[in-house]
Formats: C-alpha cells, sequence, structure tokens
C-alpha cells in the first residue's frame, strides 16, 4: 500500500506523459474535411495526398513544365509528377512529404518499395466509412470542426437541401467572401432573398447581413464563425469590412454566444499560377487585435496567427484578454522547429489556457500524420515543464497531467467556446 502511494506522488516520467499526450482524445478545432454526406467533397487517399497544394508548391521548385501543363492534368497525372520529384528524385524530408509517409506507415502500407500503383491499389479497396472510422482511430480525433462556406457551390446545395448529420464532424461558419469581396456577397445574398445593397452597408442592409448570419448559423448548427485576413487588415477603419465586422458580425457573434475566429496573416494569391499553393504570408499589424478584444469585451476572439514574428505578440494580447484564446500552429508554421518554438512560448506565458494545435487537414489521412507528428512535440515540451516544476518540489501526479492535456486538446477550447 504504501509503495502505491508513494508510486502515485512520483512524477509521471516523460515516456509516461508522452504516452498520455499521445493518447488523448483530439477535439480538431480547424480542418478542411466534410462530413461524409458531402460526399466527394471529403478527399482521401494517396491521390488526394499527393496534390495537396503543400506538396504542389514544393514540386514545383523541381518541375520545369508551365504551371497551365500541370493544372490541365487529372489528379493521377499530378500525382504522378509530385511522386516522381518530391519522393523519387529527392528523398522526402519536407514536413509534407514526411507526412503523407508517416499516415501511410501508421495505415499499414509498406513504404519501402516505393510502390505508388500499389498504394493506389490498396486505396481503391477501402471504404469510404471504415477509412473515415480508421483515421480518426489512429488519429486519436474524436471530433473534427469542418469549413463550412454558405458562397462555395458545392457545398451549399448540399446544406440547402440538408442531410442527416454525422455527430463526429462539426460546423464552423466561414465567411471570407462576405468581408473581403463585398461585391460579390451582395449579389449572392440578393440572390438568396436579402435585401442587401452594395457600397457603404446601410442600416438595412446590415440587419439582413445579420439575418443571413442568423440562417446559416441556425442551418448548419455553427459553433463560431470563422475569416481569414491579409496581412494588411486594420482595424479601426472606414472600409466596408471592418463596418460589416463591427455592425453585423460581431453583434451576431455575441447575440448567439458564438466565438470569432480570427485567422490572420495571409497574403493570398502571391503567386496565383500556383492557385491554392501560391498564397503567402506577411506580419500582421496585431493593434487590430487589441482594438477587437478591448473594443468588443463581450465577444469572444479564437485567434491563429501566419508569421513567426506575430506569434509572441499573440501570447502577450493573450495575457491582456481572456476574452481571446489562441490557436494552432497554422499552415507555414505547422513544421517540428515553429511547433516546438510556439508551443513552448505559450506555455511559458499562458500556462495551459490555449489549443496548441488544429490539424488543418484538407485530406482525411492527414489528420493521422498532423497528430501524430504534433503530438509528440507538445509530449515532449510539457515533459519538460513538469520536469522543471518537479526540481523546486512540486510533483505533478498523474492525474493532473491528464487533466492538463486534457485540456490542451480539447477541452480549453470547449470551455472558451461556453463561456
Ligand atoms: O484559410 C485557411 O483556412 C487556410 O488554412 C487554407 O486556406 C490553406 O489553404 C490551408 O490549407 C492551410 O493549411
Ligand atoms: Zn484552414
Amino acid at each position: 500500500m504504501k509503495a502505491t502511494l508513494a508510486e502515485a506522488s512520483r512524477v509521471p516520467s516523460a515516456k509516461a506523459i508522452e504516452d498520455i499526450v499521445m493518447s488523448v482524445p483530439v477535439t480538431d478545432i480547424h480542418t478542411h474535411l466534410y462530413d461524409p454526406a458531402f460526399k466527394e467533397l471529403l478527399l482521401w487517399g494517396i491521390d488526394d495526398l499527393l496534390v495537396y497544394h503543400y506538396l504542389v508548391a514544393e514540386a514545383f521548385r523541381y518541375l520545369d513544365l508551365p504551371y497551365d501543363k500541370f493544372w490541365s492534368l487529372s489528379k493521377t497525372g499530378q500525382a504522378d509528377l509530385i511522386w516522381d520529384a518530391l519522393f523519387l528524385q529527392h528523398s522526402p524530408v519536407s514536413e509534407a512529404c514526411r507526412g503523407v509517409l508517416t499516415a501511410l506507415h501508421a495505415l499499414g502500407l509498406d513504404v519501402r518499395k516505393r510502390d505508388l500503383p500499389a498504394l493506389r491499389r490498396w486505396f481503391a479497396s477501402q471504404t469510404l466509412d471504415g477509412h473515415i472510422t480508421r483515421c480518426m482511430e489512429l488519429a486519436g480525433v474524436r471530433k473534427v470542426f469542418m469549413t463550412n462556406s454558405p458562397f462555395d457551390d458545392l457545398e451549399c446545395p448540399v446544406w440547402e437541401r440538408g442531410f442527416r448529420r454525422d455527430d463526429r464532424f462539426a460546423a464552423a461558419l466561414r465567411i471570407d467572401p462576405l468581408l473581403l469581396s463585398w461585391p460579390e456577397a451582395v449579389s449572392r445574398l440578393a440572390r438568396w432573398g436579402y435585401k442587401v445593397q452594395g457600397g457603404v452597408p446601410s442600416r438595412k442592409t446590415l440587419d439582413e447581413v445579420r439575418r443571413f448570419l442568423a440562417d446559416w448559423t441556425q442551418r448548419m448548427n455553427a459553433r463560431y464563425v470563422m475569416v481569414s485576413l491579409p496581412a494588411e487588415f486594420a482595424f479601426p477603419a472606414k472600409t466596408v469590412t471592418t463596418q460589416l465586422m463591427e455592425k453585423a458580425v460581431l453583434p451576431h457573434c455575441r447575440d448567439h454566444g458564438l466565438p470569432f475566429a480570427l485567422m490572420l496573416g495571409v497574403k493570398r494569391a502571391t503567386n496565383p499560377q500556383l492557385k491554392l499553393a501560391g498564397d503567402g504570408v506577411g506580419a500582421s499589424n496585431l493593434a487590430v487585435l487589441q482594438n477587437l478584444c478591448a473594443g468588443f469585451p463581450e465577444n469572444k476572439f479564437l485567434t491563429t496567427v501566419l508569421a513567426r514574428e506575430n506569434q509572441h505578440e499573440l501570447c502577450v494580447l493573450a495575457r491582456k484578454f481572456r476574452n481571446l484564446h489562441p490557436f494552432g500552429c497554422w499552415w507555414f508554421t505547422n513544421v517540428p522547429l515553429l511547433i516546438d518554438e510556439i508551443t513552448r512560448l505559450r506555455l511559458e506565458l499562458l500556462g495551459l489556457s490555449f489549443t496548441p494545435q488544429h490539424s488543418d487537414a484538407r485530406v482525411l489521412d492527414q489528420i493521422v500524420y498532423k497528430w501524430q507528428h504534433s503530438r509528440r512535440l507538445i509530449a515532449r515540451a510539457l515533459a519538460d515543464k513538469y520536469s522543471a516544476l518537479a526540481q523546486t518540489g512540486w510533483q505533478a501526479s498523474r492525474a493532473e497531467i491528464e487533466r492538463d492535456v486534457k485540456d490542451l486538446f480539447g477541452g480549453a477550447f470547449t470551455r472558451f467556446c461556453r463561456s
């Protein structure tokens, strides 16, 4: 009995902490995956893994064919070229390449053979339902947040028809076109029967935008509203975007108790010829975030920043505003070097009151690698912290560590959303 008590009070080893982190169920708070009811919108399998835009950008470092020629190829043709350039002609050391191999390996496939046709045959023999369950189990993901846009021509009709929801997939209402392409958004909304007018939005137009947001929030059962914003975005400012944000989006979020998720620092179409792979990064002026958090204390802001240079300031702002919840290592920061740096920085400045990672997966199988890679890095950062505490005599128990880890992998997010 004595031994058991002594055992219980000892700080779990780095290995035990890693085991806790590797096995905790995750809420993946931002992905581009879809409920299977959206059929082919839910991407999966080897060809989708290979034509992921992260790999397209990397392949063009080596390819010399014209962009148009590449885009005119079938998905399989593009995947063949990428496989050859990134996996056969060079070793696949980048994070996105390594990710493909981590996912294949976890699925039980032999990557040593470098046999793309055999990989294709294996995926062709899987059922979608079985594959969803398998990938979610391997990734330890229990809930996936989608990115849902009423402005997406493929997605919108599915919502309008209605479908039986798979409760593993939660919705997030994405509104980039509303805030960033107002003239086009006006035509859409008008076509859908909302009485909106272009130019500086009138009271009537703002009310109609709120009606639109309320309708779609309800239709999707959206848990938060989200936008990505360019590095040069300013707030306050006398622009249509800021008017819409201040007078329609923020009141909507406040009244519905929904967080507004901001993804700051993307430079869309840095190289348009690369299509989705052509977006870049810029450092944001985070005075924007300070002004929003201070000016709208009844709103909640989930925030991720794309520029490495903005990570420290984001943490400092989160120390000042409890209506701000930093999340994820987004896109170009989703590489081991930066996940490690950003996670440690956040632990040191914020304790456990943030969400260290989201997958941003566009292809189902990617959740397997994104979570496996991130979990390991987060585990090491945590183990170092508990070990530093132990040097003071503070021994975190297994139960305390499990509690902390659950918070990092979805608990803190859920509480923030409910608060
Ligand atoms: O805006 C976003 O949600 C971004 O994550 C995407 O647009 C981006 O293309 C991506 O896939 C990054 O991981
Ligand atoms: Zn995304």
